[in-house]
C-alpha cells in the first residue's frame, strides 16, 4: 500500500524550532500503521460519502425546487387558460347578443315588408270586393228595375184588364178625365221607383265596402298575431339550443377525435363494478384484492386503441419533445426483454434504443413503445393544449372498468385464455415456438412482436387491445393492494408514487397476465419495448 512508503520516510522529518516540545511539527511526517491507514481511509471514503449525499441531496432539492417551478407554472398556465375561456365564453355571449340584436332588427324589418305585402293584399282585396259589391250592387238594381217593370207590366196588364172589363156590357167605358190622374199617377210612381233603385243600390254598395274593410281589418289582425306568435316561439327555440348545448354530452360507444392526428376516442359511460378478482381465478395475484365496488359518476372518454407511433410522432415533431429513453445521460436508452430472445438477435443495443427503433420491427400503426409514465403524460399535456379538451392518463379504477366492460370474468371475452387469440395479441404459439418453453396462450394471434393498434375483436365498450399488445401506463400510484383505495374511480396518490401502475399485458404476456384484473408496476421514468398508453378525457 502507498501508505507503507510513507511510514518508512516518518525518521527524515525536519523539526520545527520554537515549536513545543510535546506537541508534533506540524508539517512532521506521521507514521502510520496499515490498521491506522485503513481507519484514515475509511473516514475519507465517508467524507466522500456524505459529500457525494450532500451532492445528491442538493441535486435532489434543486429538482424538488424545479418541479415546485413547474408546478407553479402549471397552475398559472392552468389560471391564464381558464381566464381565456372566460374571456372566450364571454366573447362569445357579446356575439350571440349581437346577432340576437341583428336578428331583432332583421325581423322588425321583415315585419314591415310583411305589413307592406298584406296592406297591398287587403287594398287588392277591398277592390276585389268593391268590384263584386258593385257587381252586386248593379246586379240588385237590373233585379230591382226588372222586378219594377214586371210590376208595371202587372199594373199595366191589369189596368188593361180593368179598361177592357169597363168595356163589357153594362159598365161601360172608363171616362178619359179619370184616366189622366192615374197615368200621371203611374208616370210619378215610376219616376219615384226609379228614384228609388239606384239609391237602395248605393246603400248596399256602401254596407258591403264597411263589412269588407272590417273583414280585411280582422285578416289583418290574426296574421299579425300569428306572426308575432311564431316568432317568440323561434325565439324560444333557439334560446333553448344555446342553453343545452354546451351540456350536451354524447352518447355511450360514440366515437371521436378532436383533430385528424389525434387518437379516436369511445364514451365510456357512468357505471359501477367490483374491481380486483376474486380469490378463485386462475393465476391471481394477491395485489388484486380485496375485491371493492367503485362507482363513476361521470361517463368519460378512453382512447379506442393505444397511441400508435404516428400518433406519438406528430407529437414529438410538433414539439421536438424527447422521451426519458433519448435524454437519460447514462445512455441506457430503452430495456427490452427482446434481448434475450433469439429470435431477436442481431437488434440493437438498449442503449441506441428509443421509440423511433425500439429494437424490433414497427409499422406506423403499432403501438409506441419504449415511453415512460413522464413520456405519456407529456403527451397528454401536449394534446390538451393542442385541442383545448382534457387529456390524460386513465385511472387505474377507470381502466379496469372500461377493460371488463360490464363483465365479471376474466377477461373481457370470458374466462378461457384459449380464446385469447381472437381478442389480443398476447404470447401465443407463434413466440415460443422459438423458445420452446413458457406458459404461452396455445392457439395463433398471428403477430410476434407488436401487432397493429385496433387490428383484434373489441370488448363490449367498442375498445380494442384492452388486453395484449403493450402495458398501458395509468395514473395512480403503487398500492400492493386495494384497501384505503377511494371508491369513485379517481386515481389513488398516495403510497409508492415514484411507481406507477400498467395495466393490460402485452405482446409477451402469458395468460396469468392476460387478465382484466392483473397489475404490474415501474417506476415513472422506466421504458421498455412491452410498455406503452392510451389516453382518457373527460367528456363536456
Ligand atoms: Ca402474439
Amino acid at each position: 500500500m502507498a501508505a507503507a512508503g510513507k511510514s518508512d520516510s516518518d525518521a527524515l522529518a525536519p523539526a520545527q524550532p520554537g515549536a513545543p516540545a510535546a506537541s508534533p511539527p506540524a508539517e512532521a511526517f506521521v507514521r502510520i500503521d496499515a490498521g491506522e491507514y485503513a481507519r484514515l481511509e475509511a473516514e475519507e471514503r465517508a467524507r466522500s460519502e456524505a459529500k457525494e449525499e450532500e451532492r445528491l441531496a442538493l441535486e435532489h432539492s434543486a429538482q424538488a425546487d424545479r418541479d415546485a417551478q413547474a408546478e407553479r407554472e402549471a397552475v398559472e398556465r392552468a389560471w391564464r387558460e381558464q381566464e381565456e375561456y372566460a374571456r372566450a365564453v364571454a366573447e362569445l355571449k357579446r356575439k350571440i347578443a349581437r346577432r340576437e340584436a341583428a336578428r331583432a332588427s332583421a325581423i322588425a324589418a321583415g315585419v314591415l315588408v310583411v305589413a307592406g305585402a298584406i296592406a297591398a293584399l287587403v287594398y287588392g282585396l277591398q277592390v276585389t270586393q268593391d268590384r263584386g259589391a258593385e257587381a252586386e250592387a248593379l246586379r240588385i238594381a237590373a233585379e230591382s228595375r226588372s222586378r219594377q217593370e214586371d210590376e208595371e207590366r202587372r199594373k199595366r196588364i191589369a189596368d188593361a184588364t180593368r179598361r177592357i172589363a169597363g168595356a163589357q156590357p153594362g159598365a161601360g167605358p172608363a171616362p178619359p178625365a179619370a184616366a189622366a190622374p192615374v197615368a200621371a199617377s203611374r208616370a210619378r210612381a215610376g219616376e219615384a221607383v226609379k228614384k228609388a233603385a239606384p239609391d237602395r243600390s248605393h246603400a248596399l254598395a256602401l254596407k258591403s265596402e264597411a263589412e269588407a274593410r272590417r273583414n280585411a281589418d280582422l285578416a289583418l289582425r290574426q296574421q299579425a298575431e300569428a306572426m308575432v306568435q311564431a316568432e317568440e316561439r323561434a325565439r324560444a327555440q333557439a334560446a333553448a339550443v344555446v342553453r343545452e348545448a354546451p351540456r350536451a354530452a354524447p352518447r355511450p360507444g360514440t366515437v371521436f377525435q378532436d383533430c385528424p392526428d389525434c387518437p379516436r376516442m369511445v364514451v365510456i359511460p357512468a357505471g359501477a363494478f367490483t374491481m380486483g378478482s376474486p380469490a378463485s381465478e386462475a393465476g391471481r395475484g394477491m395485489d388484486e384484492g380485496p375485491q371493492r365496488q367503485v362507482s363513476i359518476a361521470q361517463p368519460f372518454a378512453l382512447g379506442r386503441n393505444e397511441v400508435t407511433v404516428a400518433e406519438f410522432r406528430r407529437f414529438a415533431e410538433e414539439t421536438g419533445y424527447r422521451t426519458d429513453a433519448e435524454r437519460d445521460a447514462r445512455a441506457q436508452g430503452c430495456s427490452g426483454f427482446i434481448y434475450t430472445d433469439p429470435l431477436a438477435a442481431g437488434l440493437a443495443s438498449p442503449a441506441l434504443t428509443s421509440w423511433r427503433s425500439p429494437g424490433l420491427a414497427q409499422a406506423e400503426s403499432h403501438p409506441v413503445l419504449c415511453v415512460s409514465w413522464n413520456d405519456a403524460r407529456a403527451y397528454a399535456q401536449w394534446l390538451s393544449k393542442k385541442t383545448g379538451k382534457r387529456y390524460r392518463l386513465p385511472t387505474e379504477a377507470e381502466w379496469e372498468y372500461a377493460a371488463r366492460a360490464g363483465g365479471p370474468a376474466a377477461r373481457y371475452w370470458g374466462d378461457d385464455p384459449l380464446q385469447a387469440c381472437r381478442f389480443a395479441n398476447v404470447a401465443d404459439r407463434s413466440r415460443f415456438q422459438a423458445w420452446g418453453f413458457g406458459q404461452k396462450h396455445e392457439c395463433t394471434d398471428g403477430h410476434y412482436f407488436t401487432a397493429p393498434a385496433g387490428g383484434y375483436a373489441p370488448n363490449r365498450f367498442g375498445l380494442h387491445d384492452m388486453l395484449g399488445n403493450v402495458w398501458e401506463w395509468t395514473e395512480d400510484c403503487w398500492n400492493a393492494g386495494y384497501a384505503g383505495a377511494p371508491a369513485d374511480g379517481t386515481a389513488w396518490l398516495a403510497g409508492d408514487c415514484a411507481q406507477r401502475v400498467c395495466r393490460g399485458g402485452s405482446w409477451s404476456t402469458v395468460p396469468r397476465f392476460a387478465r382484466s384484473a392483473a397489475r404490474h408496476k415501474d417506476t415513472a421514468g422506466h421504458r421498455d419495448n412491452l410498455t406503452g398508453f392510451r389516453l382518457a378525457r373527460a367528456v363536456e
